[in-house]
């Protein structure tokens, strides 16, 4: 990488460090570093509370629990329990998507949400989260459950949603589940998956069997929330290399097939960082293998589907070449379309827990090159896989400020930008390429051998866009 050294990142830290009196400065410096594989003295510390008055661009546990994990499950009302903030800023904005008729037998575009008032707090709300439960039922006689969000209130005020899903579920006769994921608990969204995946080991897995008896191929998806249509995209290629699709963790997800996991064979998982506690959970409880893949840009899917066969005969071996070979072909025309327009241009990628790493390949298919990554949750075993995919001198972050980010770039120039929507405007604003990869920018599918054309186009369209020309960037 040209002009990149250690030296110089490691340069960049400490000046960047230098804007911070001596007590943040010593908080920030073990969450920054120039990368490399080499020597795992650069580790990363991750996973620690934010510093106050930093600016973060982490979201907290209720938002890790309603909107990831939860919230993508279709045919399941779930309940923000608590002030209608919560619930507001959690609606429909991750683009998590999903089949069938709204209203009818998918509940995931809808926003229920039990809107404290005073007098909840004060006299507390149990009472009007059961009438909630029964209305729920009642206007909705298809929904398969319900889930109880908790907002941070919930948890101060003491309420007992634990009773009171109980009670509703032996009513109702439908699964209702009360998941403690108050915003509070914890220093980012990921205690929220982790409180969620628990919330699934305690009242959904295991419950339900699949209709028809289990086979060889049987399969589960694990961490793919479709986002832009990303678990389609994943599912598709599975399936035509023969394998089924039993269950999806959870995007477009069904709970009575998320209830029957336990039956498949082999559970693959995209986002290790939110969903390897089940994938743990169900290998110790019921011997289920698991397994870690990467659906982004054609290297890594043909890697991952050689890799996804060999736990398989040869049938599936043979069938995973044919279906490499298949897109091998047009793959290559999108690349022979949009790498000469993007040969050599660099970026900057912050993101949740597992996008910093797993789209790496993706933009090395197109020629670019990450010249700096960062997380805003990950934990050391998501360091751990990074720093080998990133080359020396890199820079490699944690749970950065806005500030942070702000002289990061305007020292290293990348041509783009990946990162969130509270980063978009500063450095659309900046006149620096940007893409919000979060939920792709109202674009995707990403994932698999669909969302590549559609991620290399948007890339393009970023970088090389004539709007740049226009604007007048203060640095
Ligand atoms: Fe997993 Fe995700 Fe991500 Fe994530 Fe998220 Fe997301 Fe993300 Mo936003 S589950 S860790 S909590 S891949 S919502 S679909 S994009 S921060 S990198």
């Amino acid at each position: 990488l040209e002009g990149i050294t250690k030296e110089k990142t490691q340069e960049l830290v400490e000046k960047t460090l230098d804007l911070y009196t001596e007590k943040a400065r010593a908080k920030r410096a073990p969450h920054m570093s120039a990368n490399d594989p080499e020597d795992s003295g650069c580790a990363i510390r991750s996973n620690r509370k934010t510093v106050p008055g930093v600016m973060s661009a982490r979201g907290c546990a209720y938002a890790g629990a309603k909107g990831v994990v939860w919230g993508p499950i279709r045919d399941m009302v779930h309940v923000s329990h608590g002030p209608i903030g919560c619930g507001y800023y959690s609606w429909g904005t991750r683009r998590n998507l999903v089949d069938g008729t709204m209203g009818v037998d998918v509940f995931s575009a809808m926003q229920f949400t039990s809107d404290f008032q005073e007098r909840d707090i004060v006299y507390g709300g149990d009472e009007k989260l059961r009438k909630i439960c029964d209305e729920a039922k009642e206007l909705f006689p298809l929904t398969k459950g319900i889930s109880i969000l908790s907002e941070c209130p919930v948890g101060l005020i003491g309420d007992d949603i634990n009773a009171v899903a109980k009670n509703a579920a032996k009513d109702l006769e439908i699964p209702v589940v009360p998941c403690n994921c108050e915003g509070f608990r914890g220093v980012s969204q990921s205690l929220g998956h982790h409180i969620s995946n628990d919330t699934i080991r305690d009242h959904i897995i295991g419950t339900r069997e699949f209709a028809e008896p289990i086979g060889d191929y049987d399969i589960a998806l694990i961490g793919d929330y479709n986002i832009g249509g990303d678990a389609w995209a994943s599912k598709k290629i599975l399936e035509e290399m023969g394998l089924n699709v039993k269950a999806i963790w959870t995007g477009d997800g069904q709970i009575e097939h998320i209830a029957a996991t336990h039956q498949v064979k082999l559970n693959l998982i995209h986002c290790y960082r939110s969903m390897n506690y089940m994938a743990k959970v169900m290998e110790e409880k019921y011997g289920i293998p698991w397994m870690e893949f990467n659906f982004f840009g054609p290297t890594q899917i043909a890697k991952s589907l050689r890799e996804i066969a060999a736990q398989f005969d040869d049938k599936i071996k043979e069938n995973a070449e044919k279906v490499i070979a298949k897109y091998t072909e047009p793959m290559q025309k999108v690349i022979d379309e949009y790498r000469p327009r993007l040969e050599g241009k660099t970026v900057m990628v912050f993101v949740g827990g597992l996008r910093p790493r797993h789209t790496i390949g993706a933009y090395e298919d197109l020629g670019m090159k990450v010249i700096a990554s960062g997380y805003e949750f990950a934990h050391t075993d998501d360091y751990d896989r990074t720093y080998p995919e990133m080359d020396k001198g890199t820079l490699v972050f944690d749970d950065a400020s806005e500030i942070e980010l702000e002289k990061w770039v305007e020292a290293m120039r990348p041509d783009l930008v990946a990162s969130g929507v509270k980063e978009k405007y500063v450095f659309q604003k900046a006149g620096v390429p940007f893409r919000q990869m979060h939920s792709w920018d109202y674009s995707g599918p990403y994932h698999a051998y669909d969302g590549f054309p559609i991620f290399a186009r948007d890339i393009d369209m970023a970088i090389n866009s004539p709007t740049w020309g226009l604007v007048k960037a203060p640095f």
